[in-house]
């Protein structure tokens, strides 16, 4: 079996390279990632020291490199995470979201029905749905709620994802998507909230909360949403959308808090900012059916992880130090400061 997996220098591709060499280690994998800003070989060091793994430079929307690819690696399932994924940098910017997201989408597609892929897989998000009121916790996103965006990012996602299924419908392209809550662990990059807020903490710098700090995401650990696609290509029925998340719903200044708390650090560090534009309120996954359908279910909690995973910025200083000592200093003073 060989597996072409874009995006994976990134956080979530990066994870599930790693997760897949060590769960299936007769497959050969491809990586494909044109090292954007977001993008970082130094995360695949321990990948490429395995003879079954690859790592390509280029561009999912280059369409000559991405075919001679395809012509040549002969790959059974492309399993695609590349994407510009930062909300607030598509609210600032967005007309690369809709060329690596949108048009990105569709050259993989077009090279993956050329090429006889077996299986093309999606990995979207939790937000092409929008949002949910704060006062309904009752309410829960399930594959029928209709797509609903929010931000020039969550728009191109839904944009893939109404492509993908009609290239399935079309031409008959076997597809799936999966539709995931937040994740968060390690090689997260620091734009984030979660890694974002530990760096500062650790740095004693302020903690900039958008708002008030009650909008609420639904925090999934990176490896479950790695095993829950490692299922879906597998066992997933083609033309599916599964959705993927683990019920854990906190609000940002409860996150916030808790990482203080790990860190041994004072809540004084905390800053109330002016909000993001648009700021969806409430994400929250139903997960039912990739439950009874696959038999998914997530292994880590949320207070396991979140421990884990300030364990290991802690242990991993020089990583996201280098990152944020680089071109980052400019994004974060453009973003931050005044604000
Ligand atoms: P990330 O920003 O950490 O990584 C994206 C990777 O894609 C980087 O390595 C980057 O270099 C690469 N890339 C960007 N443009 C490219 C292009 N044109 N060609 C080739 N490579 C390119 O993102 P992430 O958080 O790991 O997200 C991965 C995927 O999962 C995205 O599709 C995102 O929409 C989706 N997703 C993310 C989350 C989350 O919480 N982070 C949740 C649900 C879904
Ligand atoms: O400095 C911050 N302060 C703050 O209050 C940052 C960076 C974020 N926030 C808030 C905004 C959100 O309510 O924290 C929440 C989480 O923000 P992000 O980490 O930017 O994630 P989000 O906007 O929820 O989107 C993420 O989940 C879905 C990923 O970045 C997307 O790629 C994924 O599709």
């Amino acid at each position: 079996m060989k597996i072409l997996v874009t995006g994976g220098a990134g956080f979530i591709g990066s994870n599930f390279v790693y997760y897949m060499l060590d769960k299936h280690p007769n497959y050969d994998i491809v990586c494909l990632d044109a090292l954007t800003y977001a993008g970082n070989l130094k995360t695949l060091d321990g990948a490429l020291k395995n003879p079954k793994f690859k790592f390509v430079k280029g561009d999912i929307a280059d369409r000559e490199l991405v075919f001679d690819l395809f012509e040549k690696e002969e790959f059974d399932i492309v399993v695609n995470f590349a994407a510009e994924s930062h909300v607030d940098r598509s609210i600032e910017d967005p007309g690369i979201f809709l060329k690596t997201n949108i048009l990105g989408t569709q050259t993989l597609m077009d090279a993956s029905r050329k090429y006889n892929v077996k299986r093309y897989h999606q990995v979207s998000t939790d937000e092409v749905y929008g949002d949910l009121p704060l006062d309904r916790p009752d309410l829960f996103f399930t594959e029928e709620t209709p797509i609903h965006t929010s931000s020039p990012y969550s728009a191109s996602k839904a944009s893939a994802d109404l492509l993908v299924q009609a290239y399935h419908r079309t031409f008959g392209l076997p597809i799936t998507i999966s539709r995931c809550s937040n994740n968060y662990g390690p090689y997260h990059f620091p734009e984030k909230l979660i890694p974002l807020m530990i760096a500062n903490a650790l740095n004693n710098k302020k903690l900039p909360v958008y708002g008030e700090g009650l909008n609420v995401r639904d925090w999934l650990y990176v490896e479950d949403h790695c095993k829950a696609i490692d299922m879906i290509i597998h066992d997933g029925k083609v033309g599916e959308v599964y959705n993927i998340g683990g019920h854990n719903e906190k609000t940002n200044i409860y996150i916030v808090r808790k990482i203080l708390e790990l860190l041994g650090k004072s809540e004084d560090l905390i800053t109330y900012v002016t909000d993001r534009k648009g700021h969806d309120l409430r994400y929250a996954i139903d997960p039912t059916k990739i439950k009874n359908d696959l038999g998914w279910e997530p292994d880590t909690m949320f207070d396991d992880g979140i421990v884990k995973t300030v364990n290991w910025y802690l242990e991993n200083k020089s990583w996201w130090e280098e990152i944020i000592s680089g071109e980052y200093q400019d994004y974060y003073e453009k973003m931050y400061s005044n604000r």
